[in-house]
């Protein structure tokens, strides 16, 4: 079937620019881009359908490029706790925590952890979210992991958008293992990543890097093993101290490193030498009422891709809109809009390994893409929240209006 779309602006966002053509077309046949230009000079192809889009901004599909969208219960419970003065550590103390995540998501059956993921993937899905990326990390044992990457691949396979699953057995010590940190970063050598990926669960391996998770030899041998078993590597880092894990991961090539808020100057080098992408989550930096911003201006002059996620999880981000975030990663980070918007489309798209066939509507990539009723591109970056009217097309099909 090949379908012309047409009466529309599109940014398509090639480069990592809005890369305007005004008054658009775009053609798509068997899920891809056969087409796009401005439509004066629309080639004579025979179209099955045509869809008049109203002069709607077309953008890419958006793509959350780093959530832990499945987990068992949540946390509001300890926000409200903290906002009445009790310390993250003493909640910790009392069993809080991460912790109190990993009981849960262990004590939920594969159908309960899937069906609340369901609803605050839908919720994403709603703000225009084509991708997806979602990580294990609340199961920290090799059962309660794979029930989490099960999910995450069954997600994939009913809802109608892209995910991909990373294993981020490294998020936290469990319980068994106290005081044990080498211990259980060779259990994750040794047993669940081997296993993990030999049952076809992960397309990419994450681990925490902090003082108060994983030191980076830790880390290190993580990304040895990832790299064994030809699995790409991404890093949470320098989110709440600076251990150079950025730079650990460029050495390694990673996809992306990812908060960054106490990144140095030497870190933004290593990530552009190696092509890392910069993962900045505006939304944990909020709830967490973080003071030390990203080295936005490191980031720029080095020419780091820079993207946006939403960090969706129970304790850091309860996040369910990406747009969102694109107007925390404006007013917070002071990102344009045109970076912002690239943040959650080509750039996100490359922090996935997946800039060959997403993130930006050009020739050849798939055509996942959202026809916005707005003034202007910056409006998806202006509006707190909301519902913006919107048609949503996936590999070639209208699964949202
Ligand atoms: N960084 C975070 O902010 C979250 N995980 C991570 O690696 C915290 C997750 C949680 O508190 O449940
Ligand atoms: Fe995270």
């Amino acid at each position: 079937m090949r379908t012309l779309w047409q009466h529309c602006h599109v940014a398509s966002m090639a480069q990592g620019a809005y890369s305007i053509i005004e008054d658009a077309a775009i053609i798509t046949s068997a899920g891809h881009i056969e087409w796009i230009g401005p439509r004066q000079s629309l080639p004579a192809l025979n179209a099955d359908r045509s869809v008049d889009l109203g002069g709607a901004w077309v953008t890419p599909g958006l793509v959350d490029c780093h959530t832990h969208a499945v987990f068992g219960g949540n946390r509001s419970g300890e926000f409200e706790q903290r906002l009445q003065g009790v310390s993250y550590a003493e909640i910790a103390a009392q069993g809080g925590g991460i912790a109190s995540t990993v009981r849960a998501t262990r004590a939920a059956s594969e159908d309960e952890l899937f069906s609340s993921a369901r609803q605050r993937v839908q919720a994403l899905m709603r703000d225009g979210v084509t991708t997806l990326e979602i990580k294990s990390g609340y199961g920290l044992d090799l059962a309660s992991e794979r029930k989490l990457l099960k999910v995450i691949r069954r997600l994939g396979e009913e809802l109608p958008l892209t995910v991909r699953s990373t294993c981020l057995a490294a998020h936290a010590l469990p319980p068994e293992y106290k005081d044990r940190a080498d211990d259980y970063i060779s259990h994750i050598c040794e047993v669940m990543l081997p296993a993990l990926a030999a049952e076809g669960l992960v397309d990419a391996v994450d681990a925490f890097c902090e003082y108060l998770a994983f030191s980076p030899d830790q880390v290190e041998r993580v990304f040895i093993k990832a790299r064994e078993l030809g699995l790409p590597i991404k890093l949470h880092a320098e989110q709440l101290s600076s251990l150079a894990g950025s730079s650990l991961a460029a050495r390694y090539q990673a996809l992306s490193a990812d908060h960054l808020e106490f990144m140095t100057e030497d870190d933004a080098i290593a990530m552009a030498a190696a092509g890392t992408v910069a993962v900045l989550l505006p939304g944990a930096f909020y709830f967490l009422r973080e003071t030390q911003l990203p080295p936005m201006d490191a980031l720029r002059k080095h020419g780091v891709k820079i993207a946006i996620a939403t960090d969706l999880n129970p304790g850091t981000s309860p996040a369910l809109s990406l747009r969102l975030m694109l107007n925390m990663a404006c007013t917070l980070f002071r990102m344009t809009p045109e970076e912002a918007l690239a943040g959650v489309t080509t750039h996100a798209a490359t922090a996935l390994g997946l800039g060959h066939s997403h993130g930006s509507l050009e020739v050849g990539k798939v055509a996942d893409f959202v026809a916005w009723q707005i003034e202007r591109p910056a409006d998806l970056c202006y509006w707190l929240g909301g519902d913006l009217p919107k048609r949503v097309v996936r590999l070639g099909r209208e699964i949202f209006n």
